[in-house]
């Protein structure tokens, strides 16, 4: 075994002089692999005295040992090479202008949720989000939402299954509700945020869809009261569809987390067979809203004595379909190309109260 030093320096040389990663498989393979010169090595030991075969086998390992770290090396230079490379190659210039040529659209959602954004921001909200899995209470509980209550049935709502050591199983939240929550948990008031984002109910026909999105609002202060609510429901539903007169009418209505309850109706016109908003004797619904329950408010650690609030919930699909006239809601998740190009926006044509919320 005296010539294992010639061999380890020949074997030394070719791993570092491998200039690829498939060359330095091959080279594993015919040092170290089943037919490999070490393994071959290795097996004549059984042929020797056992002094001899100690001392060589000792040498047989160190030789093995030091190949198998010197490949391991060297492959890891050649992957921190060829990524190197990669991120040389594939650099993206963000500072460079877009190119409105290539005909990206934006999907009729992410645009409503941008105008129903710009307006909420222009009158002092900001924007909260929260994770599409939340826990029983947050979305349930919290919001005083009885154990009995029909939106916690299976048929309702999509429960993950339980975890080891998991009390109750989580769900994907049914609303933006839970956004609120931690908010009115992580905060002191005055609040006022608006949550949109994606919910889910287990329920599809045309007009519903398992995933749906919505955006829910939140104002919590000292003397938030029902004129604040109408007021600033009337102005959104003005400003978004773009009607300065348009009739808006509230009605009384019953939700678990809010009390007294309303729902927001605005003026239409159903004769001709053609919806016409903003004129006529009709009336269609549009949101839901109310003021705080004070249950609500003590569940999340604020005094319902000194704090009081409203909020409002609504979905995206219902109002983008009635603004842009898109007539059936599950194309909206049919990732089709020439609707997009149809129902879609200019991406640069950022809504703004200032610039215009659709051009
Ligand atoms: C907290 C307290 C109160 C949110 C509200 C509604 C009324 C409502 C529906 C509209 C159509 C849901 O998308 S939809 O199916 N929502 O009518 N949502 S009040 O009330 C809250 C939320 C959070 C902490």
């Amino acid at each position: 075994m005296q010539h294992l030093d010639g061999l380890k320096d020949k074997w030394l040389a070719a791993i570092a002089g491998a200039g690829a990663l498939d060359q330095l498989e091959s080279l594993r393979v015919e040092a170290l692999g089943k037919k490999g010169e070490v393994t071959g090595l290795m097996k004549t030991l059984g042929s020797l005295s056992p002094e001899e075969r100690k001392s060589a086998g000792q040498s047989l390992n160190q030789l093995k040992d030091a190949l198998a770290e010197a490949i391991e090396a060297r492959k890891a230079a050649l992957e921190e090479g060829a990524l190197n490379q990669r991120l040389k190659r594939e650099t993206l210039d963000l500072s460079l202008p877009a190119r409105p040529e290539l005909d990206g659209r934006l999907h009729p959602i992410s645009q409503t949720i941008d105008e129903i954004v710009a307006i909420f921001g222009e009158m002092g909200f900001g924007v909260a989000e929260g994770p599409d899995i939340e826990d029983d209470f947050k979305n349930f509980t919290a919001l005083n939402i009885p154990p009995d209550h029909p939106a916690r049935q299976m048929q309702d709502t999509f429960y993950l299954p339980k975890k080891p050591g998991e009390k109750e199983a989580m769900v994907l939240r049914t609303h933006t509700s839970p956004v609120q929550i931690r908010t009115m948990m992580s905060k002191k008031p005055p609040i006022r945020v608006i949550c949109p984002g994606r919910t889910y109910r287990s329920d599809s026909d045309m007009t519903h869809t398992p995933m749906f999105h919505q955006v829910e609002g939140l104002v919590v202060d000292e003397t938030t009261h029902m004129g604040h609510l109408k007021g600033c429901l009337i102005d959104f539903v003005r400003a978004f569809f773009g009607i300065d007169d348009l009739p808006v009418r509230f009605r009384n209505s019953f939700f678990p987390f809010t009390e007294p309850s309303a729902e927001v109706d605005i003026g239409c016109d159903r004769s001709g067979g053609e919806l016409k908003l903003g004129q006529g004797k009709d009336w269609l619904e549009i949101l839901g809203c109310g003021m705080v329950h004070p249950k609500v408010l003590a569940n999340c650690g604020i005094d319902p004595a000194k704090y009081q609030g409203f909020a409002f919930g609504m979905g995206i699909e219902r109002i983008a379909m009635l603004k842009y006239g898109i007539p059936d809601l599950r194309t909206f998740f049919d990732a089709d190309l020439r609707w997009l190009k149809h129902y879609g926006f200019v991406p640069l044509d950022v809504p703004s109260m200032t610039g215009g919320l659709t051009r």
